[in-house]
């Protein structure tokens, strides 16, 4: 027997949704995150494709989520929009800022959007990418629980806190990334302990701080680490403070005490800016945009490849053919509808 399935895109987004509905979830919101589970899985990110199902409806199992929120949108300045999650997912808050954050960002040229008391568990990168779509440059990051020891530390400190970038490009995929600012997302980790193989070194430490390849080890009761040293221990703590303090919402360590050990999504907020090109360019920005992809070439040129090449790859291998997902997985999806 074939241990993976295949699925159309169609049938991964119907059983997205018939999983959320049959958990509580309202339609509105069951529609916002099975578009982007649709879309991870559709872009080979499995970390944050079907898989999330689980965590996903584990997190209203628990109840702490609001499965009716209604995101409440407040104008806070000329450049910053505000979105209350009201303790629901933060999808269909981001699809309903996003529209004023665009606004804003087209107006002022530089624009916000704070989402605040979100349940958090997506890819950022379909949110920049969107914004990327309508000629916008956009940057975000969120923390999530604290799982990550600081460099040179052994104790969980920082989430494992993604940032995403993306760049519109005329006629073609924007450049974007969006990676997690420990080695590597935790949902990869918890991919490896579901097929018990070893973790590389370098992405985890055991409870005593000594190296660790064990998943569940790492995952239960020691830490993972950040990428690139006191850089990435850096970049996290700024991801904490900008998308923590500063917009009055919870640090990592903050939404871990919140969650206990009931192994829930992480509750926070998230930052979102946005830039538009016209504004900050001395005057040409159809020579600007060229200098920038000027620059694309002279990565690609060398056989380098630009992030979210292999994303834009696999999305276009699976318009075409749908997806493949473990077999074990699509089992565990469809218990949870009984
Ligand atoms: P990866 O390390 O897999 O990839 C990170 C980025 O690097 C992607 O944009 C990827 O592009 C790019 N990339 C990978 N290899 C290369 C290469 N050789 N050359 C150029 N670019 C490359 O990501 P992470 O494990 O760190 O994170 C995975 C996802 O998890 C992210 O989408 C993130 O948003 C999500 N996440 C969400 C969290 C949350 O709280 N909501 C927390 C942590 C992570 P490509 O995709 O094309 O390979
Ligand atoms: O994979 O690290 C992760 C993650 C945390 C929250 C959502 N995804």
């Amino acid at each position: 027997m074939a241990d993976t399935i295949a699925l159309s895109l169609s049938e991964v987004h119907q059983l997205a949704l018939r999983v959320l509905t049959h958990h509580g979830l309202s339609g509105t919101h069951a529609e916002a995150i099975a578009r982007v589970i649709v879309a991870g899985e559709r872009d080979e990110c499995h970390s944050h494709g079907v898989f999330r199902l689980l965590m996903c409806t584990r997190s209203l199992q628990d109840g702490k989520v609001s499965c009716h929120a209604e995101p409440k949108v407040t104008d806070r300045s000329a450049a910053i929009v505000v979105v209350d999650a009201q303790f629901g997912f933060s999808q269909l808050a981001f699809e309903i800022g996003s529209q004023h954050l665009a606004l804003k960002a087209r107006r002022t040229g530089i624009a916000a959007l704070v989402i605040n008391n979100c349940f958090h568990f997506s890819a950022l990168w379909p949110e920049v990418e969107s914004l990327a779509e309508q000629g916008l440059a956009a940057l975000a990051m969120t923390p999530s629980h604290a799982w990550v020891a600081p460099a040179g530390g052994s104790r969980p400190v920082f989430g494992t806190n993604p940032m995403a970038f993306a760049w519109p490009r005329p006629g073609g995929h924007p450049y974007v990334f969006d990676f997690a600012t420990s080695a590597v997302a935790r949902g990869e980790i918890d991919l490896y302990r579901r097929s018990g193989r070893a973790i590389p070194p370098g992405w985890g430490i055991d409870a005593t701080g000594a190296p660790s390849t064990d998943a569940a080890t790492v995952l239960q009761h020691g830490a993972m680490l950040t990428f690139g040293g006191h850089k990435g221990s850096a970049l996290s703590t700024m991801i904490e403070l900008l998308a923590g303090p500063l917009i009055g919402d919870l640090t990592s360590m903050e939404s871990k005490a919140l969650d206990g050990d009931a192994g829930g999504t992480p509750c926070h907020g998230e930052l979102i800016l946005a830039f538009d090109p016209t504004f900050f360019s001395q005057g040409d920005a159809r020579a600007d945009q060229a200098r920038a992809e000027q620059l694309f070439q002279a990565i690609t040129d060398q056989g380098a490849r630009l992030p979210s090449q292999r994303r834009f790859e696999a999305r276009a291998r699976s318009l075409a053919q749908g997806v493949r997902i473990p077999r074990a997985l699509r089992d565990d999806v469809l218990a949870l509808l009984r």
